[in-house]
């Protein structure tokens, strides 16, 4: 083959390949740069990297022809940016923990569909919500542990306007037709009605509670009753 010849068959198919791949390149560079930075690390590179895009655009678009200063101070715009970035993402740049990076970001948390659930209609005592809609009155909460997780977690639904209620899960003391508030276990987040919230303690689970516990309102201490878990299995 000569090369004119080389060149009118390989050069429309070598071309757009290889812009693809240098396309493909960048956007995957860029996407691991971001992935590889913390949330706020990414947040700034990409406002700079737009910043830098405007003010390069905008200059060049000002102009006739650029001089040599100006290309320098236009390259400077577009890749310092990308250069901090990716010395921040290969951890040339500051000292970011592997927890922090957007890559090893946990997920959002799911709420299985079986978790335990109790609610709170008024500021006088938890209740049960049932099939039909409504929520009975309890002084007593059998809970069966969902499937997905040993962890001490279950929906909370606040069902009072306005009114904030939560569960603190305590040691029983006393007897359960007399109980009484003993140590704290895990306390859920304080939550204003109309909401609900999936609750996941940290580090204790259903089995580190005796046969039988207690649990009230933080903020109304005459909401409160004994639970005991049910172990789904048997
Ligand atoms: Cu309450």
């Amino acid at each position: 083959m000569t090369n004119p010849v080389r060149s009118r068959i390989l050069a429309p198919i070598l071309i757009p390949v290889a812009i693809v791949l240098v396309m493909g390149g960048f956007v995957g560079g860029v996407a691991a740069l971001l992935l590889y930075n913390t949330k706020t690390g990414a947040l700034a590179f990409a406002t700079v990297a737009a910043g830098g895009i405007l003010f390069a655009a905008s200059l060049a678009a000002g102009r006739e022809r650029l001089d040599a200063r100006a290309k320098v101070v236009l390259s400077a715009a577009a890749v310092l940016p990308f250069g901090i970035g990716l010395g921040v993402a290969t951890g040339a740049i500051g000292d970011v923990p592997d927890e922090a990076r957007m890559i090893n970001v946990q997920p959002l948390i799911t709420v299985p569909e079986d978790a335990p659930v109790i609610a709170a209609a008024n500021s006088l005592e938890y209740c049960l919500p049932a099939a039909d809609g409504s929520c009975v009155p309890t002084t007593t909460w059998d809970v069966v542990p969902s499937a997905a997780t040993e962890t001490i977690s279950f929906v909370f639904q606040n069902l009072e306007p306005q009114i904030p209620h939560n569960v603190v899960i305590t040691l029983l003391e006393g007897t359960p037709d007399d109980p009484r508030a003993g140590e704290v276990i895990t306390e859920s987040t304080l939550i204003s009605g109309v909401s609900d919230e999936y609750f996941v303690a940290e580090g204790a689970t259903w089995a580190d509670l005796p046969e039988q516990w207690y649990f009230f309102c933080r903020v109304h201490a005459n909401m409160n009753g004994v639970g005991t878990v049910i172990n789904a299995a048997g």
